[in-house]
This record gives C-alpha cells, sequence and structure tokens, in this order.
C-alpha cells in the first residue's frame, strides 16, 4: 500500500493539477483519470515516475473500475465545472457530473478503497442565505442542472458512507481563484477573465455596479486543505464549506488587480446579469474546526502569483 497512488478525477483541470503538485511534492504516487475536455496536459509532471494519466471518461463505469483499483484514496473533482453547459445541455452534462460520481463511488465499494474527496459547490444552495455568511445547514435549492447533480452527487456518496463504509470528504467550494483557471468563456471564473484581460490590455466588462460581493479562495490555501482531509485519521459526517468567509467586492478585487499590474484596462459597467447572486459568502466554522487552516493567501498576493509576478 506504501506506493498506492491516490485517484484524482479531473486531475489535468484547474484545482485538480494543482493539488496533484501539492500531492508530488508530498511524495504520493497520483494516478489521473481526464477526459482532457478542459483539462489540459501541460498542467500535469507528466515526466514524473510517481504520476500515471488516464485519458477517458468518468462516465464510463469499466474505466472507472481499472482506475480506481489499487487506489489508496480518491479525489473526484471530474465533472463539466461550466453551469451554462449544464442548462444549455443537461442530459450530457448529467453523464459527467452525476453518473461519474455514481460510477466511482461503485468502483470504490468494489475494490475497498473507502477514503473520497468531493467537489461539490456552492451552487446546492441557490439563492438562498444570500447576503449573509451560508451556513452548511442552509436550506438547499439547487436551481440549475449543474447544482441538481451536485447535490445528488453528495446524497449518493452519503448513501455509500451508510451502506458500504466510504468515508467521504464532500466540500462545497465557493469562488476559488488561481494559475491555471481557464479564462475562455464568458462565464469562466471573473478573476480568470479579469487577469487575463488586464495582462493583454483588454478592456474589462463589469456585470452591474461592481459592488457585488464573492468569497474568493486562492487555490493553494484550498490544495493544502484537501491534502489534509485525504491524510485524517477519521472523518466526520456532513459537507464543509470552503471559503473565508469574507465578502469582497469586484471593485476592490479589480483594485488589487491594479496594484499588481500597474495600470489596468478601461473598465466598463454594463447592466447586470439576470439572475446573478448579490452577495455570496461562506460561514467556514466547520473549516476551521475539522482543517488546520492556512494563513489566507491575500487576494494581492493571490492575483501576483495568477500573473506570474510573484
Ligand atoms: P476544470 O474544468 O479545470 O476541471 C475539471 C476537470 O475535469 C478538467 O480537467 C476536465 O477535463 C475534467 N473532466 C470533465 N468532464 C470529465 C469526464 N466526463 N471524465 C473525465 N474528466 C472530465 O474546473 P475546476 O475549477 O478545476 O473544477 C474542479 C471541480 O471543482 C469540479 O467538479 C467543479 O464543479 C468544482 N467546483 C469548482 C469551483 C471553482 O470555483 N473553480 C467552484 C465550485 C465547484
Ligand atoms: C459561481 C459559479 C457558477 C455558479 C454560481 C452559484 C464560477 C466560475 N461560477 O458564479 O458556476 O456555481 O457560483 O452561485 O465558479 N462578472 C463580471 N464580468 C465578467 C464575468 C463575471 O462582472 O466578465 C461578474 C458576475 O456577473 C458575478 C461575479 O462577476 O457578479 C462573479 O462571477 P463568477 O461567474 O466568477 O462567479 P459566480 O459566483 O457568479
Amino acid at each position: 500500500m506504501a506506493n498506492a497512488p491516490i485517484l484524482i478525477t479531473g486531475g489535468a483541470g484547474f484545482i485538480g493539477s494543482h493539488l496533484c503538485d501539492a500531492l508530488l511534492a508530498k511524495g504520493y504516487a497520483v494516478r489521473v483519470l481526464d477526459d482532457l475536455s478542459t483539462g489540459k496536459p501541460d498542467n500535469l509532471q507528466l515526466s514524473n515516475p510517481h504520476l500515471e494519466l488516464i485519458e477517458g471518461d468518468v462516465a464510463d463505469a469499466q474505466l472507472v473500475q481499472r482506475a480506481v483499483a489499487g487506489c489508496r484514496a480518491v479525489v473526484h473533482l471530474a465533472a463539466v465545472a461550466s453551469v451554462q453547459a449544464s442548462v444549455e445541455d443537461p442530459v450530457k452534462t448529467h453523464q459527467s457530473n452525476f453518473i461519474g460520481t455514481l460510477n466511482v463511488a461503485e468502483a470504490m465499494r468494489v475494490h475497498g478503497v473507502r477514503r473520497v474527496l468531493f467537489a461539490s459547490s456552492a451552487a446546492v444552495y441557490g439563492n438562498n442565505g444570500e447576503g449573509e455568511s451560508i451556513a452548511e445547514e442552509t436550506s438547499k435549492a439547487p436551481l440549475t442542472p449543474y447544482a441538481v447533480d451536485k447535490l445528488a452527487s453528495e446524497q449518493y456518496l452519503d448513501f455509500y458512507r451508510r451502506q458500504h463504509g466510504l468515508e467521504p470528504v464532500v466540500f462545497r467550494f465557493f469562488n476559488i481563484f488561481g494559475p491555471r483557471q481557464d479564462p475562455s468563456s464568458p462565464y469562466s471564473g471573473v478573476i480568470s477573465i479579469f487577469s487575463e484581460r488586464a495582462a493583454q490590455g483588454l478592456p474589462i466588462t463589469v456585470f452591474g455596479d461592481g459592488e457585488q460581493t464573492r468569497d474568493f479562495l486562492y487555490v493553494g490555501d484550498l490544495v493544502q486543505v484537501m491534502v489534509q482531509a485525504l491524510e485524517l485519521a477519521q472523518v466526520e459526517v456532513g459537507a464543509v464549506n470552503v471559503g473565508l468567509n469574507q465578502a469582497t467586492s469586484l471593485n476592490q478585487m479589480l483594485k488589487a488587480l491594479e496594484q499588481v499590474v500597474g495600470s489596468l484596462p478601461a473598465v466598463h459597467y454594463a447592466q447586470a446579469r439576470s439572475g446573478d447572486i448579490r452577495h455570496s459568502r461562506a460561514d467556514n466554522q466547520r473549516l476551521l474546526a475539522r482543517f488546520d487552516f492556512p494563513q489566507p493567501t491575500s487576494m494581492v498576493e493571490g492575483l501576483a502569483k495568477l500573473l506570474g509576478k510573484a
């Protein structure tokens, strides 16, 4: 078991590839299962002999069985992370975002692997708790196929915990940012879009007055918590919000960006997106109680790392 790999589904993507680097640096062997739909081989240390890449789909049950066999733990991140894509094609994204989870849980049962980290989302709360810090008990209101699949995945993992002894650690990520986040869609994370445009000197569009707030967390801080979750002796039941319980407005974020790049390109304010949440912030008491949370990376520091200036 000493060299048994940790499987990261979606390991070639934004969050997964950072976790991959951290685990390799700690001496773990890592196996990545990724269909490279948004993930990139370039994100991975392919020449590292402790890394194995299996290119394929988590919706393929047989492939997932092969990927899980012989692993010490699983981190299940593979999903179509675009909410908009799930709205446009719920049947297609359901294969990755829900069937993929069921395949992972079932393969873990068959192969006797117990520990699994799962990437859920603040999207499961819908608009509930808006304006306050949102605690895990807040009633759920999944408003999109993406959010429905995340919540159903959480519930299936809980079934496998009760029935088959799986040890799921369910994280509900709020807004994660950092290097390798894909800025290519209008619905990509706002920081990835703004920082890319700032670096290229292209105009930035803020939807609304810029006073909407988000709870932005640097990916490196998240990864430290995920590594701890893999190493915990015992897992406590119940999903964990992952955020700083800190509200940062887009205008504040733009100021930090200006500090990092020197001067900003033109910033235009356009009509707010319909259905946009005004304020989203995590109650993170459970996170702080269960994990040794690092001194958070500041927005300026995180943006500097993203832009290769740190
Ligand atoms: P990402 O798109 O960079 O990573 C997803 C990875 O999964 C990619 O490498 C992609 O190629 C792979 N993938 C997609 N469908 C697959 C399939 N069917 N089979 C195999 N691989 C597949 O996005 P990310 O931001 O790194 O997201 C990682 C996880 O965290 C996702 O589950 C996402 O829903 C969740 N999440 C992210 C955020 C955030 O702020 N980034 C917030 C909430 C939840
Ligand atoms: C996040 C998720 C989304 C869904 C939602 C649930 C990401 C990228 N998005 O949306 O999928 O889960 O949470 O609550 O993780 N904005 C601009 N200009 C741009 C792009 C965005 O002003 O070019 C604004 C946008 O209107 C919003 C804010 O920036 O007010 C943040 O947008 P986001 O898509 O990064 O994140 P969010 O929290 O709205």
